[in-house]
């Protein structure tokens, strides 16, 4: 890691990142608990199953995101709240439906065993239909402001996981299987396939708190090269890191003969790739001032992860 980059968290000074992340997740596990059907609620199987993998231990980026960026626009917390919930509640489902034999077929994901491996194809399939509909049923329910109404909210929530989007990455992910693919190409998945959704959190974050349009472009740009930052992340942590570490198979890219950043260019250039992203989102944040701080601290914990 280079010093000029080393020293960002010098700079970022007083931001406690840990504590910030440790309140998120906390409030974030209360709300979704709240908001999700109990498991008794009939029938069980499914309220079971969709439970199993929201409160299996994601990381939370997503939610943290969309609370950063509301923090960052001088909005409240309870009123982001539900919109953080869809978020992970989108990226949950998202990643049931990867782990199924059809698309990536995989046993463990967030260290427990997937859902499928728990409660059959069906109930995984159908547990990733009902957390994607509550995302919405959420977006729906929130307050809404007088710049983004419930249209606009849920109009976003739409384009991120629909088919020129989040799924428009996952279908070139898998058509691009043992192909060799551009580095053009790789980009155009982890666009759609993890920066969309990352980027949809922050934009939405910012709405939550009624951001102006300046704020909105300047949210956008940060959680675009987030995004596609945590996706080289993602690429490099897969042929670095054990899979006790990473709470899901590692290794799986080389072994699916997936294209990849380091498969592309290697390890030492995707390093400075996802570092030089970084910086951009670093830069975009300067729009948006001192109140940024925890977007900041986000980027840079992202980059520097080891899960
Ligand atoms: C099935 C429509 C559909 C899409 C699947 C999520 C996904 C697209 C594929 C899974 C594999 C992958 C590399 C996805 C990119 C996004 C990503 C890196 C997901 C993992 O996100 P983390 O690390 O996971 O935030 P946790 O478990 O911590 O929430």
């Amino acid at each position: 890691m280079s010093k000029k980059f080393a020293s960002q968290s010098q700079r970022a000074g007083i931001f406690d990142l840990q504590n910030f992340l440790a309140a998120k997740t906390a409030a974030i596990n209360t709300a979704l608990d709240r908001f999700l059907p109990s498991e008794k609620t009939k029938p069980a199987t499914i309220h079971r199953a969709m439970r199993y993998s929201l409160f299996a231990g994601g990381k939370r980026i997503r939610p943290a995101l969309c609370l950063a960026a509301a923090e960052a626009c001088g909005g409240k917390e309870s009123d982001v709240i539900p919109l953080a919930c869809a978020v992970e509640c989108i990226h949950t489902y998202s990643l049931i439906h990867d782990d199924l034999p059809a698309m990536d077929d995989d046993d463990y994901r967030r260290g427990k065993l997937t859902n499928h491996k728990v409660f059959g194809e069906g109930i995984a399939v159908l547990a990733g239909d009902a957390l994607l509909t509550v995302a919405f049923e959420l977006a729906a329910k929130c307050k809404g402001w007088p710049r983004y109404g419930h249209q606009k909210l849920i109009l976003e929530l739409a384009s991120a996981s629909g088919s020129l989007q989040l799924i428009a990455g996952q279908v070139a992910d898998l058509e691009g299987e043992g192909k060799k693919i551009s580095a053009n190409e790789l980009q155009y998945i982890h666009e759609r396939k993890t920066s969309a959704l990352l980027c949809c959190s922050v934009r939405l974050g910012g709405m939550s708190a009624n951001c102006t349009a300046a704020q909105l472009k300047a949210l956008t740009d940060f959680g675009y090269h987030v995004g596609l930052a945590f996706q080289v992340i993602d690429d490099i942590l897969d042929v670095t890191q054990t899979s006790d570490k990473l709470g899901k198979t590692a290794g799986k890219d080389i072994k699916a003969q997936k294209a990849t950043y380091p498969a592309i260019v290697g390890l030492e250039e995707s390093r400075k790739i996802a570092e030089r992203l970084t910086n951009r989102a670093f830069a975009a944040l300067k729009a948006l001032g001192p109140r940024a701080e925890a977007l900041r601290g986000l980027a840079e914990y992202l980059l520097k992860r080891d899960r």
